[in-house]
């Protein structure tokens, strides 16, 4: 951890839309009056009908309720299309960069974004979606993708976005949790000059789930596919829509969408999002965050699968009217200079990634990043994970040549927008820290055991917030009361994050990791719960235990521990058919990176495996294992450290 600060330049201040001064200010005015200050904010955004309540919200436990500007209706394409058309029907909303680099990007205007939104939601109303239905979207990163968000916005139905590496399984998991009445996928997906077949992958989900599902389909390679009769021709029904659809009204407090996010025990939550507190979020840390001015080119690398494309790539900037780079392909094809090259190609002003796509551009050597002009960029921003200060440095030094504002946004699935973040031209900034809260943030550190606040400046222990703020997630779709167990039951008045948290003598906040069985690999949320429920549902598995461990790159790396049935024998090709076999389960990402053998796990006389003790093992550092005279049978520990796979 560095202490090393960086004040915001003064020339970088005077034309920032928030300079120290107005922070202090407005967040002051943010904690003293929420409701008069979100009233005021809550305008930034067209309604139909204007709210006359701001603020409705309970977090006792019981009778967790949340709402903001409830009596207010609006419609979240409007604001992210129709109203920008007066004055920017010509100018790009978004600007397509497709995998390989000889294909020709796409500048998309926020008139064609309108009449691609506009037949899209056509063919959905088609297919029999209405009001409060949910859609399934399983697409790379090409623009339906956007299309298909802001037509279910458009006429309010649900969309529910799942990633498109995650395996069949888990697909037809999320359509058959949410009841979708359709699904959207695209023949092919090209990443990195591989192609993921999305439709058979679709076909296989939708083996599971029920006959009237239907599929639309769009084409995006043209790749050969099976066509059955829950099949729609999404290219096609498009082309002969109309470019028309009237927005339909929804209320504030109506669900705009389900995203399901790993917790710490069994399966994946969707988390649900409603329509205006979000959007007036979602707009205004995108505005704030990046600083973003008129005419500039913003670019967040993430996917439209993840959070931060829900908010960062799509409803945030378009809601602003901003030019929103969307790219289908990955930092290293064809080499490690394709980000840069990108921003070059693009002139990109705001730049989004996340730590451990810099720490692995940053072990390729600066020559990828020197060759490319990058003198556009004014604001870098990171997100998904602690950022190390070496990364941190590569990032200000060699991307940014020290001119440009590093934000380290610190925010989660469940909180819809940036909860920790500096503001380019009013934070000092330290390598490491999310600094400071957004504007009606307020966090708390509470003693873990005695969940007591701890109200000295200099404070470590886990992360709760105080109060409400719009972007805040409702329910747990289907299951409210998960909703209040999960984040209002441990700590009883507050919001739970499941994170640990340092407060410094300054007051700045530095996220220490997840407190729960959440592990963060890549800056994805994995729960080691379903990593070892995917173990153990393979035949040769008797018990499997998962735990995270310091993965360079990956900034932490999945370490299984998996005991066979009887009379298994132990092989490398046991050990490959595992790692497949949770890459069907669950997808890609979820593969172990290490799989060690154990005869036995460690566990207490009642039966509960001592996790810190495998995880102490997975880290090397088996020194300390602290207490394990409550072990059953102490002895397991010493197999598995003598034959632990991380050494060193
Ligand atoms: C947006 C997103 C949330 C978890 C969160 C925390 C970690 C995210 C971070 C960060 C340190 C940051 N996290 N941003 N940790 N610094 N800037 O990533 O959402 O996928 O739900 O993950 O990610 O542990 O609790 P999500």
């Amino acid at each position: 951890m560095s202490d090393t600060t960086y004040p915001p330049s003064a020339d970088f201040a005077a034309n920032a839309h928030i300079d120290a001064a107005k922070y202090t200010e407005m967040y002051d005015a943010s904690i003293n009056d929420p409701a008069a200050f979100w009233g005021e904010h809550g305008k930034r955004i067209d309604w139909i009908k204007p709210f006359t309540k701001v603020k409705d919200v309970s977090f006792e436990l019981g009778k967790v309720s949340i709402n903001w500007y409830s009596d207010g209706t609006l419609n979240v394409a409007a604001n992210c299309i129709d109203r920008h058309l007066a004055t920017r029907a010509n100018q790009t909303a978004i600007i397509w960069e497709p995998d390989s680099p000889d294909e020709e990007a796409l500048h998309i205007t926020y008139q064609e974004l309108h009449d691609n939104t506009c037949r899209m939601a056509n063919v959905l109303k088609d297919l029999g979606v209405t009001r409060g239905d949910r859609v399934v979207i399983y697409l790379p990163m090409i623009p339906e993708a956007a299309y298909a968000m802001l037509a279910c916005a458009r006429i309010g139905a649900i969309h529910s976005i799942v990633f498109a590496g995650f395996s069949p399984d888990a697909l037809g998991a999320r359509i058959n949790g949410s009841d979708a009445k359709v699904v959207i996928t695209a023949d092919e997906a090209p990443r990195g000059g591989r192609k993921t077949a999305l439709k058979s992958n679709t076909d296989a989900a939708l083996l599971h789930c029920d006959d009237r599902v239907k599929n639309l389909v769009v084409k995006r390679t043209g790749g050969q596919t099976t066509w059955t009769e829950r099949d729609y021709d999404c290219t096609a029904l498009m082309a002969a829509a109309s470019t028309e659809c009237a927005p339909e009204e929804m209320g504030a407090e109506d669900p705009l969408f389900i995203l399901y996010t790993s917790g710490s025990t069994g399966q994946p939550k969707g988390v649900v999002h409603t329509s205006g507190g979000y959007l007036v979020y979602a707009s205004m840390t995108q505005e704030l965050v990046f600083d973003y001015h008129e005419g500039d080119i913003y670019w967040c690398t993430a996917d439209v699968g993840w959070v931060t494309g829900h908010s960062y790539i799509v409803y945030g900037p378009l809601a602003n009217g901003a030019t929103t780079v969307m790219f289908e392909g990955v930092p290293t094809y064809p080499d490690a200079s394709r980000f840069w090259q990108v921003c070059e190609k693009h002139k990109v002003n705001q730049f989004y990634t996340a730590p451990t796509a810099l720490r692995a551009l940053m072990g390729q050597g600066n020559s990828f990043v020197e060759k490319c002009d990058l003198s556009d960029l004014k604001v870098l921003g990171t997100v998904g994970e602690p950022i190390n200060p070496e990364a941190w440095n590569w990032y200000n030094e060699v991307v940014g040549k020290g001119n440009c504002p590093i934000v380290d946004t610190w925010w989660q699935t469940e909180t819809g927008g940036h909860l920790m973040t500096p503001l380019p031209g009013a934070t000092a900034t330290k390598p490491g820290s999310c600094t400071t809260p957004f504007f009606g943030v307020q966090p708390v550190i509470l003693d873990p055991t005695s969940g007591v606040e701890i109200h000295d400046t200099e404070a470590e222990g886990v992360l709760c917030i105080k109060d409400s703020w719009p972007g805040q997630m409702r329910t747990v779709y289907g299951d409210h009361e998960r909703f209040e167990k999960t984040y209002f039951s441990d700590y009883k008045g507050y919001y739970f994050t499941g994170d640990g948290c340092r407060r410094d003598a300054d007051g700045y906040y530095w996220i220490t990791g997840r407190v729960d069985d959440v592990i963060n690999v890549s800056g994805h949320r994995m729960g080691t719960a379903e990593v070892e429920s995917a173990l153990v549902a393979h035949a040769q598995v008797a018990e499997a235990a998962v735990v995270g461990y310091p993965h360079d790159i990956k900034g932490q790396g999945i370490y299984a521990y998996v005991t066979l049935m009887n009379g298994v024998e132990p092989t490398e090709e046991l050990r490959k058919e595992l790692e497949k076999w949770v890459r069907t389960e669950i997808g890609p990402i979820a593969k172990p990176d290490l799989i060690q053998w154990a005869p036995g796990l460690p566990k207490t006389r009642s039966g509960k495996i001592m996790r810190r003790i495998l995880r102490k093992i997975a880290e090397d550092d088996f020194g300390a294992l602290g207490d394990t005279s409550t072990l059953a049978e102490p002895a397991v520990v010493d197999d598995l450290i003598e034959n632990r796979m991380n050494r060193g």
